[in-house]
């Protein structure tokens, strides 16, 4: 697709990604590279330490990072696929770098529920233009645990919680709303979002959009591959969060305030018109 006609193709997007923090893509990536990814990730799932690393929550479910470090199906993806160019249209950054991936894969009866939280909580980094772009490779619906989200919620200085800490960090950490609290002004006040997704489509969201996803009660495996990343506007803050290292980065080499410009992290996308200005 020409710049062009992507431009236009997105337009909508970046209008309900400003206004509710996460937008749907659908159908915008290759099917072969698409069908060749679900592949790669049934074989992730049946040897999951042979192809990266195990998250926090491999085991109740598949969770399985930094797969695009080594060559194949994801790393390709990362590289080769328009996602960088999409998500730095949609946001409005110049540039996209990875941060870190993961593959996520709920078993059919799969009872694990990813609680509400918000990914920007988690970083050792500040800043709006660094979204995950979650593609799905099986469908995902509602009753398969598809991603579920609280529109608009991110505009607000509340959103900067996460609601995971209430567990690991002490009493002085802001917790989200409970969203599953019918009384709670927030569960009327901010719209939930969901879409049911085929292969290949995929939802891109603001790091600081509550999102959860349910336990999986159908017969069929949901699986879906997450991109998280860095755009323009994004700088370290060390002393906000190290929840979520990065496997061989050297923190002690960068300063708050500055740039994600280290190797560890490479470009995926580099708007050229904007480069050549
Ligand atoms: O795939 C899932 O069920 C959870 C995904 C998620 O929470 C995330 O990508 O941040």
């Amino acid at each position: 697709m020409t710049t062009r006609r992507l431009e236009d193709a997105l337009a909508a997007n970046r209008r309900e990604y400003a206004q509710h923090g996460v937008t749907c893509l659908r159908g915008l990536f290759d099917a072969a590279r698409v069908a060749s990814l679900a592949a790669a990730s049934r074989d992730v799932i049946e040897r999951p330490l042979e192809h990266g690393n195990a998250g926090y929550m491999q085991g109740p479910m598949t969770a399985v990072n930094f797969l695009y470090r080594r060559p194949g199906p994801f790393r390709d993806f990362v590289f080769g696929s328009p996602a960088g160019e999409i998500i730095g249209r949609v946001i409005g950054s110049g540039t996209i770098r990875m941060y870190h991936d993961y593959l996520f894969s709920k078993q059919p009866c799969c009872e694990k529920v990813v609680p509400w939280h918000t990914d920007g909580g988690g970083y050792a980094l500040q800043g709006e233009m660094m979204p995950n772009l979650w593609v799905a490779l099986t469908p995902a619906n509602a009753a398969n645990g598809r991603l579920e989200f609280i529109g608009g919620f991110h505009r607000g200085p509340v959103a900067r919680r996460w609601s995971e800490r209430r567990e690991v960090e002490g009493p002085s950490e802001p917790l989200l709303p409970d969203f599953e609290d019918p009384a709670e002004p927030a569960t009327r006040r901010y719209p939930r979002l969901a879409w049911d997704l085929a292969p290949g489509d995929a939802v891109l969201f603001h790091p600081y959009t509550p999102h959860h996803s349910k336990a999986n009660r159908s017969p069929t495996t949901r699986t879906g591959y997450a991109l998280r990343v860095v755009g323009d506007d994004v700088r370290w803050c060390l002393a906000k969060s190290q929840w979520l290292r990065v496997p061989g980065f050297r923190y002690e080499s960068v300063a708050d305030g500055t740039p994600v410009t280290q190797d560890d992290f490479p470009v995926m996308w580099r708007d050229a018109a904007a480069a050549a200005a």
